[in-house]
């Protein structure tokens, strides 16, 4: 979902759902919404097109709000208005259609909105940011953090609420998915390992990591064929799978998780070095992309508990 030149989708999300949407996995029927609440935010996970997310970012404590990769316009004024709350901000983590595609339209929905992104080639873009460029939404703290690579423009939003207790989130558009990373249309295996190990990775271990598509069962499959005596990778391809048989998320999970099952957060290791039969941390980033690039995942042989 990532063809630079795809026109923009139509907005499926109004009216009810099609017959074909009756066959096939999609967010009509099997793809549930869910709210992650914190004390001092919430973020509302909306799925969208296929497999993207997009999400509502919630400062409890002015009721604004921001909407991370607004693919759906209408979906998301609806989640607004269910919550309650004033969308000031768009959050654009880079330029695909399916992350960017919905800014024109929703503009025009609402008038008045702020579109940040770091790329002149974001639809509607009106702040333009780069690495460290911070803003408050209600009282919450937006820091963008440059991750290019999948893009060239590729932007990452972390955000805090000072002096809470609670984990900080961390918004990773196609840079960072659960269990994998995103491909590098326009970018380098050292830049990857600059945005996961040195940008991502030194995040708090107990940030939220919030990402662009539900991958995390294709990306385990693949986890698990890097390092396969890896227990955290197994013990996450188990839980994931219940996930997606109910319909739920897979997202969030965290920096540490990450550290522990994702093997593009874990080319520093002997395990997935020697996989690759490289020495080398950023060589190891490059070989086990190109291997995923042309990785089929195919189903596992337990029909009995999971149709995955
Ligand atoms: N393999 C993807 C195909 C779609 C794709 O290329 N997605 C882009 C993001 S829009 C990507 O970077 N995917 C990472 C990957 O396939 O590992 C899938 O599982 O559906
Ligand atoms: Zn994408
Ligand atoms: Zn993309």
């Amino acid at each position: 979902m990532c063809a630079q030149d795809s026109p923009a989708p139509k907005d499926r999300s109004a009216g009810s759902a099609p017959l074909w949407a009756c066959f096939f996995h999609t967010e009509f029927e099997l793809r549930k919404p869910k709210t992650v609440t914190q004390a001092d935010m919430k973020v509302e996970l909306l799925p969208a097109l296929t497999d993207n997310y997009m999400y509502l970012l919630i400062d409890e404590e002015t009721k604004e709000a921001a909407i991370v990769d607004p693919v759906q316009p209408q979906k998301v004024l609806e989640a607004a208005q269910k919550h309650g709350v004033k969308l000031t901000t768009v959050l654009t983590t880079h330029h695909h259609w399916d992350h960017a595609g919905g800014n024109e339209k929703l503009v025009k929905m609402q008038a008045g909105l702020k579109v940040y992104g770091g790329d002149s080639r974001v639809g509607a873009l009106t702040q333009k940011v780069s690495h460290l460029t911070s803003f408050k939404v209600g009282s919450l703290h937006v820091k963008c953090l440059s991750t290019p690579c999948h893009t060239s423009g590729h932007i990452c939003y972390y955000v805090t609420k000072p002096s809470s207790s609670e984990p900080p989130a961390v918004f990773t558009g196609d840079t960072l998915f659960v269990a994998g990373c995103g491909k590098f249309f326009e970018g380098t295996p050292d830049e990857m390992y600059r945005a996961l190990i040195e940008v991502l990775g030194r995040l708090e271990p107990e940030t939220r990591v919030y990402c662009g598509h539900e991958y995390t069962i294709n990306n385990l499959k693949f986890a698990r064929h890097v390092e396969p005596n890896n227990t955290a990778v197994h013990e996450k391809l188990a839980w994931a799978k219940a996930k997606y048989d109910s319909g739920e998320p897979t997202i969030p999970s965290t920096i540490a998780e990450e550290f522990a099952y994702n093997p593009f957060m874990r080319v520093r290791e002997k395990t997935v070095q020697q996989h690759a039969r490289e020495t080398d941390p950023i060589r190891t980033m490059g070989a086990i992309r190109k291997e995923k690039d042309n990785f089929r995942a195919g189903r596992d042989q337990d029909p009995g508990k999971s149709r995955l």
